[in-house]
């Protein structure tokens, strides 16, 4: 019995000093990117400006060639193109989800690299294309980027949102808890809880990456205006196909193939470029 008590606490040893190898390893790599705690941590004003810009992931082809735009405080973005154009990529150099590979991303005029991260992160709200809940109460997840939020807070948040009504119908309210355990959301409902997330953090940018298709005529229209009202007073970012939420930005980006292949407003747009034209005639 003792030989095979010790051959048992020897295997179970090694497979403990095994696994905390990994564990370390993990816990003790480090960010590639650097924190910058010293960085630029003045209020940010929401001004955004690409000069020259080549991204590629790793060490693959270049996915964004050459882009080079400016936006002023406040101004609303729209960005169109073809799946796989690099829409989604090109937001994500602005809040260095990923560092670019070439040129300059500036925000107010400063380098990305040179804010201070948590700064810049904390001014600048992305919605995903797959927007992330978590199991837990609706409130909760609306408060998730302001801990400490009042229900009062919670609740003006999801109105701005238009997603106080849907909110309602539900047994619970606010309690309603979502998810794997709870009720499932339609994209829709997602995306109004997202925005209800973006009002309570208020930041300067805000970047809507839409994926959510197909949605009847109603829901868009609250969505729209959940939109509408989240872009007053900061920088906003929509990647869409909605010619609805296209027309009234005051600048668009065509991009096709990593490109910046036309930008201007839907009038000039549609006179003077054939990609855009395109985009709609599909
Ligand atoms: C642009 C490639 C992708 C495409 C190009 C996210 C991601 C993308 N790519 C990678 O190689 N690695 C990655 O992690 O980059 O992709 P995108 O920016 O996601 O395109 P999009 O947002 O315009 O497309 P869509 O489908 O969301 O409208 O070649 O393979
Ligand atoms: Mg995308």
């Amino acid at each position: 019995f003792p030989t095979f008590a010790s051959l048992w606490a020897y295997s179970r040893i090694s497979l403990g000093l095994a696994g905390a190898k990994r564990i370390l390893e993990v816990m003790n790599r480090e960010n590639n990117l650097d924190q910058n705690a010293a960085g630029y941590a003045k209020p940010m004003r929401g001004e955004v400006e690409f000069r020259d810009v080549t991204f590629r992931y790793g060490e693959g082809e270049p996915v964004l060639e050459n882009v080079s735009f400016k936006v002023q405080p406040g101004q609303t973005v729209a960005i169109v193109g073809q799946t796989g154009a690099g829409k989604t990529s090109l937001v994500r150099l602005i809040n260095r989800t990923y560092d670019i590979s070439g040129g300059r991303v500036l925000v107010d005029g400063v380098d990305v690299r040179d804010w201070n991260l948590e700064n810049l992160r904390r001014n600048i709200s992305i919605i995903e294309q797959d927007i992330f809940l978590f199991s837990r109460s609706i409130s909760e997840n609306i408060a998730f980027g302001k801990p400490g939020a009042t229900q009062d807070e919670i609740e003006e948040a999801a109105k701005a949102a238009q997603a106080h009504e849907f909110i309602l119908s539900f047994a619970e309210g606010y309690a309603t808890v979502i998810g794997e355990r709870g009720v499932t959301l339609s994209g829709g409902q997602r995306q109004r809880l997202a925005l209800a997330r973006a009002f309570l953090t208020d930041p300067r940018i805000l970047m809507l990456d839409d994926s959510t298709s197909a949605i009847d005529s109603a829901t868009e229209d609250h969505i729209q205006r959940a939109i509408y009202a989240a872009a007053r007073g900061r920088t906003t970012f929509i990647i869409t196909h909605r010619l609805s939420q296209i027309r009234w930005a005051d600048l668009i980006l065509v991009i096709r193939g990593g490109r910046l292949v036309a930008s201007g407003s839907h009038e000039d747009l549609l006179r003077d470029s054939e990609a855009y034209r395109r985009i709609f005639s599909e």
